[in-house]
Order: C-alpha cells, then structure tokens, then sequence
C-alpha cells in the first residue's frame, strides 16, 4: 500500500512504497518521512524484496532520498533575463516555447529544433518525447543519452539474434551457470545488489572470468583476471574464438541447427595467430587459453558485457565477437546459459525501446520501414508522410548544434554538457543555441546554459513504468505531491504540444492513459508491450517482454527454441582485432580510461547533493600505477594536470597497483575543471555511433599553479 499518513499530537508519518531512480536493477524500496511540528524530518529508508534485488539496496538507493527531498529542487519555470534566471509562470513558458520555436522553425525549417532525452524517464515519458518530436514539432532530430550507453550492444543484439534485451535470461539464471564472463563490466559498483547472484553461483561451482584493464571489487570476486589493454576486447574475444576451435570446444549441432556464418568465422579464426593477439591485447597466451577452456568446457555458462567493452570505437564488433563465444558454443536459450547485456540507467532499457532514438518507432519499430511508419501513423491518427525521416545520434546532434543547423535544443532528462565526449566543444555549441530549453528537477550544468529552465518531477512524484535490466517492465507509484509548480515529464509535453496546436494528439491525463496507447504502438513490434497493464504490473511482480496478450506470461527466457530473425537463426560473423581510433604517442603517452565509482552517479547532478554519497567522494581523481606516477614526477594525493588533444582537466592522485602501468582511469562524475569528458575523444562507432569513452591517449603532469590559472582565465 502506498503513501500512507498517519497523523496525530503534531506527528506525521508518510511511507513511501517507491524503487530508486538509479540504476538498472531498479531495487524496490520504502521510505518513511516522519514529521514532528518545529523538527526536520527523520527519514528511514527500508529495502522492499522483489525478485531482482532480492530486498537488497545499495548505498546510493539508501540515500537517494536526499537529493529528491533537498531544498535545491528546481520549484517553477525559469527564464534566462540578462544573465540571471528569473521565476515565470508556466503560461510565460510555455508561450516562449512557442514563440520561439515557431519563429526558428518558420525561419529555418522543421529540423532546427531539436530534442535530446534520457534513459531515466519513465516509458511513458520517452514514448511521448519521440511522439511529441514527430508531430507536434515534425523535426527528425530526437536522440538521447542511452547512444552513450546502451547502443552498440543493442545494435549488436539487434544483428546477431534479431532481438536486443540486455539479458537473455532472468537474473535467477545465473547461479545455474558453470562459467561467467564479466567483460569490462564492475558489477561491483554499478549494480551492486547483483553481486550475490554471482557469489552464490560461484558457491555452486561457477569459474568467473573478469577482464577489466584495472582491478575492482568484480575482477576481485573472480576466478581469472584477464587485465587487457583498453579497447582491444575485439581481439581477446578472437583470442578465446580461436582457442575453442582448435580444441573443438564448439556445439556443432547447436551452430549447424541454429546459426548461419560459421564458415567465414572458421576461416578468419584459422587465419589469426595467439601469440600477435597475447601482444595486442597484453594478456598471455596462456590465460587466453585459460579462459576460453573454462568456458568452452563449462556445461552452462553467461557472458556479460557493459561499458568496458562497448564504448569503444568498435564497440559493435567488439561486442559481436562475445556474441560469436556464445554462439560457437551453443550457450544461449537454456537454464543457466544466455548472455547479458548489463544496462545502465534506470530505464536503460524501456528507454531504448519507444521511440526516442534517432532511428526508432515505438515498440523498437524502425522510422525508415515503410510499414512500420505505416503501423505507428495509423495508432498517432496522422498521415505516414507526416512522419520526418531518421535524424542523427546524440554526438552528432552536438555536431549539428555547433554548425547552427539545429538552433533550438529541447533537452529532458540528461546533463549533456557533461555526458558527452568532447564536451569543450559540445559547451561551445550549447553556446551558440538561439533557445535551449532543459527540463530537469536539479540545476544541472547544462541547466545553467539554459535560457528556460523547466522543473520536473521527480521518481517520488512521479507514477510510471520502467524496464529494468532483465526486460521486465515494472510500474512505479507516486508516493507525494509534486513539490512547488514542478510537473511530470510526460504533462509537460502534453502542455506544450497544446500550445503548439496538437493537443488533440496528446490529449492525456495520466501515465496509464499513455501507456494504454503504448501498448497498442508497441503491438506486434519486437519489444511488444501489448499484454502488460498496470493491473497486471499492480498484480504481479513485473512483466517481461515481450508479451504480446494479456494472457501472455511474458518471456523469461529467450530464444529457447528460436532467435528473432525471420529464418530462426542467429548470426555469427568474423570480426577483425581492431584498434582504438587513438593511439599512445610520444607527446601522449597513456591511455585514458573512464568508468564510475560506488557512491556516484553519472554525470552526479544527483548524487553530489546527496549529503552522505557526497562526503564519500568529494572530488574526482586519477588511478595510476605508482611505477607510471614515478615516471611522471606526480605524487600520491596532490593534484595533477591531465591532457589530450581536446583539453585539460586537474584531478587528484591517486596511486594504484590494481591498474595496468600504461593506462589511467578517471571516473565521470564530476563537472567542470574536474569533467573528464573535456579530454575524452569524440570518434564514433561507425555502426552505433557510440563514442570511444573507454580509450584516448593523455599525458600527465604534476599540477602546476600557473598552468591552473592560466586556463581558469580562459
Ligand atoms: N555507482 C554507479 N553505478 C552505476 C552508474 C553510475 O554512474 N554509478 N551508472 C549506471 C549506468 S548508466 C551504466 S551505463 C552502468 C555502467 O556500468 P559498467 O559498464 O560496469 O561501468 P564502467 O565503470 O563505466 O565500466 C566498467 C568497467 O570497464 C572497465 N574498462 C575500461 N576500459 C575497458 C576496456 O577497454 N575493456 C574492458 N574489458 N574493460 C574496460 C573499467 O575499468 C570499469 O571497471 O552503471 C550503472 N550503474
Ligand atoms: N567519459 C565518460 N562519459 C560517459 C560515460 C562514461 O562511461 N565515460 N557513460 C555514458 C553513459 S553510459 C551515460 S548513460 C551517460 C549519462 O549522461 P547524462 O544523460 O548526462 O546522465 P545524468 O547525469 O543522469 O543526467 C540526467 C539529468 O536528468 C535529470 N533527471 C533525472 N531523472 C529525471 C526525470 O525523470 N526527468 C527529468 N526531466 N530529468 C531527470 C538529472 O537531474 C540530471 O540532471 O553518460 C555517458 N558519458
Ligand atoms: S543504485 Fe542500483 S543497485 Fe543501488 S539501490 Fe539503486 S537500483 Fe539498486
Ligand atoms: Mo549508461
């Protein structure tokens, strides 16, 4: 039951039956608030068992209470007037909103506004971001933050089985498998509540297999370390391809029955010699073969994959290649094999699903197929020939903006200017935005760009469905009023689309109101909703997709039998050991590698007004080799200067074995002098058009005050 209140003597209790709005796994939480006339609040924070957190929570959801319930919340619309923000009302706004929208877009066409969006927006409000940009601005610019996240795994599922949903397998699975690789993924600190699946196969015989070019708390808990050299997991993956063929570890029945490719995979292993890739990647032959016999030989077994492996240049190819391992061997569709793409955001998943991507429709429908187009115009109520073509990814968005094509930017659920690689040039474009409207419930870095600002709800306010990592869709309650004028997401659009004259199209009262419609744009389409209402996820502990009837269980297990392309099969294809698009050189002589820490949160608008995550870690910081700080004249604790070709930023210290000595690691959590991504390369993926965040050549050098001052003047 939820937001119960209970008041007497000037005693107040509300609990808070709510999950958090972090990360993937979506624990279920409770929060009680208990109010004594003339006392601040005392909040007690309660794990809630569910299947997939299993009544476990994690520091950052036992203090995500913080920042939702600070007085640093954005409480009403405010407009940028020289320099300075100021309190509008919502009419004001949404009448600028519409006079400058209509005025660049009658001066410059449809496509210059733009809209960028987020993987923590409930299903219902980024299926109604793609449909508000499609027709009640008609610009074919939307894309969002999961292109930094999720979009070259979900490409590669897409290819290789017909079907991206991070994991093929319930999270229940894994304790059933004889071997698990964990490839540049820190379970550890990105979804913490998941370690005990992973401790508790390993108690029942599981050989765990990390590869990680640091150690951390998830290379730690396994079997093997495989430490490679960033950006080159393509070529270790060919390493453990060619291992099980020489050995004859593959499934010829499963690869026969099952899968088309073999042959040019068979031919282009045969061509690849183990001791060039032990030099490529950095690991030894020996544990190559170590890895790929543990996993060839295991009777069941999962590969996961995540950032590590995916936000690379070749992050699609690379992440095929551990596609290819699992086909070759046959271990997928069974108890105890799959293999898990481990999504990021809170709605990673549903978030990529429902048409805020450049390419997309909702229900993973594709805005260049005919019928498709088709299918979606019938359920909006508008001609197909309305609908705008396909736009670009959220990079090339930026590129877009810099080169004033895309004047306008509406931005929902995403700090960009710190999320982005290259961000120097991304702040420049932002820049030169005639109109840059952010809806946040924070004052995020890019908020304070802004000339309007719009104050959202947040997840304690705001009733919705999200998807958690497992592909299971569960609903969200509302658990308080919203504070001061903020509105939800999804009401705001529906506002403005008003405003601009199709309102008839969005003419919703609630979030289920807009799922039902969901529900029937999803129909039929690869990640069909059709069968799940809010009284079944009421009822139920969630609901996987895709489940296309209301009698559907929902599919826990997928491709048992059958992969979603049209002929059945799934696709193996020969992937060749890539390199990162920069290298080291002599006047960059380190890689760069970039990741998270336990107590924060992305790009950490949230995480850093969080009293106790803050006092964790106040600042950010670069883990280096003390042999390679040694090199560097950089000592342990003091601050140092880090460069690349794009800019410089000055972090602290901080010495580590645990790292390889040719590579640097600085997580992303933090803005400004301290932005990683300031220095990080904006070469895309070719395929996904994922950037490498993983790998860029730096140089070190100790912190010096004249440097620092010379470029804060700047
Ligand atoms: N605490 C915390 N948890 C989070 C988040 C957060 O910001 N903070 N964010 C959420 C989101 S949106 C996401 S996407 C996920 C991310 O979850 P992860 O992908 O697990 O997190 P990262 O730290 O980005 O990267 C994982 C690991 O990849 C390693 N790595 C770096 N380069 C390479 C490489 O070239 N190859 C290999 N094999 N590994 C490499 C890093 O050292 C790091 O340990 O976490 C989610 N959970
Ligand atoms: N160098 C480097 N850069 C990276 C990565 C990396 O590993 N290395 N990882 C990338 C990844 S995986 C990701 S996912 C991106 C994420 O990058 P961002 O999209 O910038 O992510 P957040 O920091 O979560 O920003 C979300 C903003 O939306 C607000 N917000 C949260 N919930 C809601 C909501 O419901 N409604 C509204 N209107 N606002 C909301 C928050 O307050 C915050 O200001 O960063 C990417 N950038
Ligand atoms: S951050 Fe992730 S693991 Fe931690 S409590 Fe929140 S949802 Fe659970
Ligand atoms: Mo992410």
């Amino acid at each position: 039951m939820n937001q119960v209140i209970e008041q007497q003597d000037g005693l107040s209790k509300l609990v808070m039956d709510t999950q958090c709005p972090f990360c993937s796994v979506q624990c279920k939480m409770q929060i009680i608030e208990e109010r004594e006339t003339g006392k601040r609040p005392v909040y007690t924070v309660n794990p809630t068992p569910n299947a997939a957190s299993e009544g476990r929570l994690c520091i950052k959801g036992m203090n995500a209470y913080q920042h939702a319930l600070t007085g640093e919340r954005l409480l009403h619309p405010m407009m940028k007037k020289d320099g300075q923000f100021i309190r509008i009302s919502w009419e004001e706004a949404y009448s600028l909103i519409e006079r400058k929208f209509t005025a660049l877009q009658g001066q410059y066409g449809k496509d210059s506004v733009g809209v960028y969006g987020g993987g923590s927006l409930t299903n219902e409000s980024a299926y109604l971001l793609g449909k508000f940009t499609r027709i009640a601005l008609r610009s074919k610019y939307i894309d969002y933050n999961g292109r930094f996240c999720m979009s070259a795994a979900a490409s590669a599922g897409n290819k290789a089985f017909g079907m991206d949903r991070g994991l093929t397998n319930q999270l229940a699975d894994i304790e059933l498998a004889k071997c698990i690789v964990l490839a540049g993924t820190n379970i550890a600190e990105c979804q913490p509540t998941l370690m005990p699946y992973f401790t508790r196969a390993k108690e029942k015989g599981a050989y765990i297999i990390a590869i990680d070019p640091r150690e951390t708390g998830t290379t730690r808990m396994a079997d093997l370390h495989l430490c490679v050299k960033p950006g080159m997991d393509a070529s270790l993956a060919n390493g453990m391809l060619k291992v099980l063929l020489d050995e004859g570890l593959i499934d010829e029945g499963f690869v026969q029955q099952r899968t088309k490719g073999f042959a040019e995979l068979k031919a282009h292993l045969e061509e690849l010699d183990l001791d060039a890739i032990a030099e490529l990647t950095g690991v030894p032959v020996k544990l190559i073969r170590q890895a790929a016999l543990a996993y060839g030989k295991a009777s069941t077994g999962m590969v996961f994959t995540a950032r590590g492996v995916e936000q690379q240049t070749d992050g699609y190819m690379a992440v095929r290649n551990f596609l290819n391992l699992v086909l070759l061997t046959g271990k997928i569709g069974k108890p105890g094999s799959g293999y898990g793409a481990v999504t990021g955001q809170g709605n990673g998943q549903g978030g990529r699903e429902h048409g805020q991507k450049a390419d997309q429709l909702p229900g993973y429908r594709l805005i260049e197929n005919a019928e498709d187009r088709a299918y979606v115009a019938n359920v909006w109520g508008i001609d197909p020939s309305e609908l705008p073509e396909k736009g670009v990814s959220a990079y090339e968005m930026m590129e877009k903006v810099h080169e004033q094509e895309i004047r306008g930017l509406f931005v929902m659920g995403s700090n960009p200017i710190v999320s982005n690689p290259n961000a120097n040039f991304v702040e420049e474009g932002l820049r030169k935005l005639d109109f840059l409207v952010v809806a946040d419930m924070l004052m995020s870095e890019t908020a304070q760009l802004a000339d309007l600002i719009l104050p959202a709800t947040a997840y304690l306010e705001n009733e919705g469905t999200l998807t958690n990592l497992e592909g299971r869709v569960l609903l969200r309650q509302s658990s308080r009023p919203a504070p001061g004028e903020a509105k939800h997401d999804w009401e705001i659009l529906c506002e403005i689309a008003e405003k601009l004259g199709k309102g008839k199209y969005f003419g919703f009262s609630s979030a289920e109101s807009i799922f039902e419609e969901l529900r029937l744009a999803s129909r039929g389409g690869i990640a069909d909703y059709y069968g799940i209402t809010y009284d079944r996820l009421r009822k139920e502990e969630g609901v996987y997709w895709p489940c296309p009837a209301p009698d559907h269980p929902g599919a826990k297990r997928l491709f048992e039998s059958t992969f979603a392309h049209e002929d059945g099969k799934a696709e193996m294809i020969p992937v060749q050991n890539h390199l990162p698009k920069e290298q080291v050189s002599a006047d960059y002589p380190l890689y760069l590698t970039t990741g998270r820490v336990l107590t924060q949160y992305l790009t950490g608008v949230q995480t850093r007004r969080s009293h106790s995550l803050a006092a964790r870690d106040v600042e950010s910081f670069m883990e280096i080799h003390p042999r390679t700080a040694k090199k560097y004249r950089v000592e342990d604790a003091a601050l140092v200067k880090l460069e690349s070709v794009r800019g410089t930023i000055f972090v602290r210290c901080r010495y580590s074995s645990d790292i390889r000595e040719d590579t640097v690691f600085v997580p992303m959590h933090w803005g400004d002098t301290q932005n990683v991504n300031k220095i990080t390369n904006q070469a895309l993926d070719p395929t996904c058009r994922m950037p490498g965040f993983k790998v860029c050549a730096v140089k070190v050098s100790p912190f010096a005050i004249e440097a620092a001052v010379g470029y804060l003047a700047k």
